[in-house]
């Protein structure tokens, strides 16, 4: 009786979740029939109308294309903040040489992400193929849940900042318990990445900015304001674009890192993430590549593509994630004067990979493949062969030409799977093909 009665229980509050959930609330439309029709603004047409014809009027379009993801999207860095380009003080924490048994060298470097000597700090996690012969390319992508989180291995620190509660009781008053050892472990196939030849970089994102809406007095923002200013301009930062400041600035120390290819850095995120991830690379030419994982809305996808997530939805949901500008295009997308498709082309020429999965509608695979094939014309201008294809593969069949692409069977998430396409994408477009073991 009591079992039936906690089924019953069950099976409404399903129903409830999945009528009201966080992944369909506003009536997210998934109807392929109702998308309607939308005109994409084209990359190769200068704001004063010009055509760019030739790859050496790209530059002025790319510059014109960053300052409005910047001001209208995810909000400009302060010049203060970018003045810390390789400048930021760092030490190693702890060094094992004999990590991932024996594997892996892995560093835990300290960064200190102002000048003050009690400022914020992040943690970089650092493991380096002990196979290694001089440097080797290193992936670099930020973490959800700390850097201990991505291996179970009991000598990481447990980072100690404010996490995002988890319903598995590892994480208790938003703070890391020993339980959270390896909880993301199955998004980072260290093994394999290690075995390929790759070392691994990450960060724990809360590092930069708190993952909730009063996270801004704990992030780095405020450590930037000018003299007197007490919030961003409309046209400022929020979670995201800190979130890809540490990113180069954790790049400003695999730059200065024995071991370490610094031209052969490659960028990935999984989701918002991904996000902070595309926003980087679009910013920081140093990234050699650029891998998005299930970025979606705000990242990969098309926000004037109505599916899923919606641009309306992710500033109520986020509103510290972009910039205050941006929340004026919710009702009104078709007035953004760019979409997600510019910000894939703001990497161009470098390589570029986005990743879906079916089963993520909210994050409208489809609308990340067309942003890709959007995008395609632009690296076709800069002399690559673009995207390798003009329809959507199908499930498990990676593209792999200089933007390449896959869906996979599956949900939201990071799998080894998608680890495996990442390698050998970067083993394909990388300067020398990395010496795996
Ligand atoms: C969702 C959000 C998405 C995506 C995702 C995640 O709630 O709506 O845009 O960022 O979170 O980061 O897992």
């Amino acid at each position: 009786m009591t079992g039936r009665r906690t089924c019953l229980a069950i099976t409404i509050l399903l129903i409830l979740a999945t009528a009201f959930g966080a992944q369909n609330p506003q009536n997210a439309n998934y109807d392929e029939a109702k998308v309607g029709s939308y005109t994409l603004p084209d990359p190769l047409v200068m704001q004063n109308g010009e055509r760019v014809r030739e790859a050496r009027q790209w530059a002025a379009r790319r510059a014109e294309l960053l300052e409005i993801f910047a001001s209208q999207v995810y909000g400009r860095t302060p010049p203060q903040a970018e003045a810390m380009r390789g400048k930021l003080r760092f030490e190693t924490s702890s060094r094992q040489p004999r990590a991932l048994e024996g594997l892996a060298t892995r560093e835990e470097i300290t960064v200190h992400l102002t000048n003050q000597p009690d400022g914020p700090r992040m943690s970089l996690l650092l493991y380096l193929p002990n196979s290694r012969k001089g440097r080797v390319p290193v992936f670099l992508g930020m973490n959800f849940n700390g850097n201990h989180s991505v291996t179970s291995e009991p000598d990481v620190k447990l980072a100690t900042g404010w996490m995002r509660p988890d319903s598995a009781g590892r994480i208790v008053n938003n703070r890391a318990t020993p339980k959270a050892r390896g909880m993301e472990a199955t998004r980072w196939s260290l093994t394999r990445i290690i075995r390929s030849g790759y070392g691994v970089a990450t960060v724990y994102y809360g590092d930069l900015f708190p993952d909730h809406q009063q996270g801004w007095s704990d992030s780095v923002i405020p450590h930037y304001y000018r003299r007197g200013q007490t919030a961003p301009d409309p046209a400022e930062w929020g979670a995201l674009g800190a979130w890809a400041w540490g990113l180069s600035r954790a790049l400003d120390v695999l730059e200065r890192t024995p071991g370490v290819d610094p031209r052969e850095v490659i960028l990935l995120g999984h989701s918002r993430l991904g996000k902070a991830a595309l926003w980087a690379g679009a910013q920081d030419t140093r990234f050699a590549m650029v891998i998005s994982n299930n970025s979606g809305e705000g990242g990969a996808a098309l926000a004037r593509r109505n599916f899923g997530e919606t641009i309306e939805r992710i500033n109520t949901a986020f509103p510290h994630w972009f910039a205050a500008n941006f929340r004026q295009y919710g009702q009104r997308v078709d007035s953004l004067p760019v979409d997600q498709h510019q910000l894939l082309a703001l990497i161009a020429p470098r390589p570029l990979y986005l990743a879906s999965a079916a089963e993520d509608l909210w994050a409208d695979p489809q609308g990340e493949f067309l942003a890709a094939r959007a995008a395609d014309p632009v690296y076709r201008l800069l002399g690559t062969n673009g995207l390798g294809a003009t329809v959507m593969p199908g499930i498990h069949q990676p593209v792999t030409t200089t933007i390449g692409y896959h869906i996979r069977a599956g949900k939201h998430d990071v799998t080894d799977y998608d680890w495996e396409q990442f390698i050998n994408f970067a083993n394909l477009h990388r300067r020398r093909p990395a010496r795996g073991k």
